[in-house]
């Protein structure tokens, strides 16, 4: 069912979730410089899932402001999930927030750290914010609005960055992938193999290889999306990260051009649907320009087709 937000109420929310994402990222600030003075953090499921009090504080704030302006809409966020609350996706306007996107890298201080705030209505993304307080970097789109970055002070600029260059095959892409949290035997074995192809040189011996320009790993999946959606990486994947982790950024990046999809039999029709948001599987690919031979559009698909023939098809846990 499409949204049953018009347009001037999506901007009039878009203007008001800017101002709160720059509000969350100055706590973030402060708590960057906290949290490396203590190294306080807790774990989550092992030693790898990450949790500190300022992913907690930060959730809070932006729940508690959020409510307060839209107290008809519903909210789904990372640590009140964490904390047990269960809000199940409905046709009704309902808010995905990560509070700390990149929350490894936060207590690590490396600066690839968000914000992430998305809305959902008719059960799919129609609004996003990404805001990395670290490098000043604001993402942000509405529904057939256009995505754009707002970067120190300039003024925004439209995404993706440059015009769309063709992409012959993977062989000439940069691709963003994670280990994420899971490090079970299974995963890490899917994941290996799976990387190991995709930059591995079929004509050394790596069977089924396709030799990417290279790998790049951000460590939030939400500034993945950004990176793609900007153009600075050709495709992203992911399997087992959360909705609250890709809603923002997979509106962003469709209205960037961008195709976004979930598992390997997903349709590559651009519908970001419940079942892709919950599916826990991931990818998207940038804006392509069309060549002499093929339309954008279609290589999108051709190379998405590509890189699940090359990766490994597993469940997340
Ligand atoms: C992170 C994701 C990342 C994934 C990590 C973790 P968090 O989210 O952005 O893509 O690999 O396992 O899920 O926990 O920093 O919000």
């Amino acid at each position: 069912m499409a949204s049953t937000l018009s347009p001037a109420e999506l901007n009039e929310i878009l203007h008001f979730t800017v101002a709160l994402a720059r509000k969350a990222g100055a706590l973030i600030l402060e708590g960057s410089e906290a949290i490396r003075a203590s190294g306080a953090m807790d774990e989550k499921k092992n030693s790898v899932d990450l949790v500190t009090e300022y992913d907690v504080r930060v959730e809070e704030l932006v729940k508690s402001e959020l409510s307060a302006k839209y107290p008809s809409f519903k909210f789904i966020g990372e640590e009140s999930y964490a904390a047990g609350a269960r809000t199940s996706l409905t046709d009704e306007p309902t808010f995905c927030v990560d509070p700390i996107d990149g929350t490894t890298n936060f207590v690590h201080g490396f600066p690839a750290v968000c914000v992430s705030i998305g809305l959902i209505s008719g059960r799919r993304p129609v609004l996003g914010v990404l805001y990395n307080p670290f490098l000043d970097q604001l993402y942000s789109a509405v529904k057939g609005g256009g995505a754009y970055l707002t970067q120190r002070g300039l003024p925004p600029a439209r995404l993706p960055l440059a015009k769309p260059r063709p992409l012959p095959s993977l062989s000439q892409a940069l691709i963003g992938i994670e280990w994420g949290s899971d490090r079970s035997a299974d995963m890490v074995n899917h994941k290996g193999e799976s990387f190991k192809r995709l930059a591995g040189n079929p004509a050394e011996g790596v069977v089924g290889g396709r030799m990417a320009h290279s790998l790049r790993s951000l460590g939030s999946a939400a500034l993945n999306f950004g990176m793609v959606a900007q153009g600075g990486l050709d495709l992203y994947w992911e399997i087992g990260c959360w909705p609250w982790d890709i809603c923002a950024g997979s509106i962003i990046a469709q209205e960037a051009g961008c195709l976004v999809a979930g598992s390997h039999n997903s349709p590559l029709d651009n519908d970001v649907n419940q079942d892709v948001l919950e599916g826990r599987k991931y990818i998207v690919i940038r804006a392509i320009g069309d060549s002499e031979t093929e339309k954008g559009v279609d290589a999108q698909k051709r190379l998405i087709k590509e890189f699940y023939a090359t990766v490994d098809d597993f469940e997340p846990k």
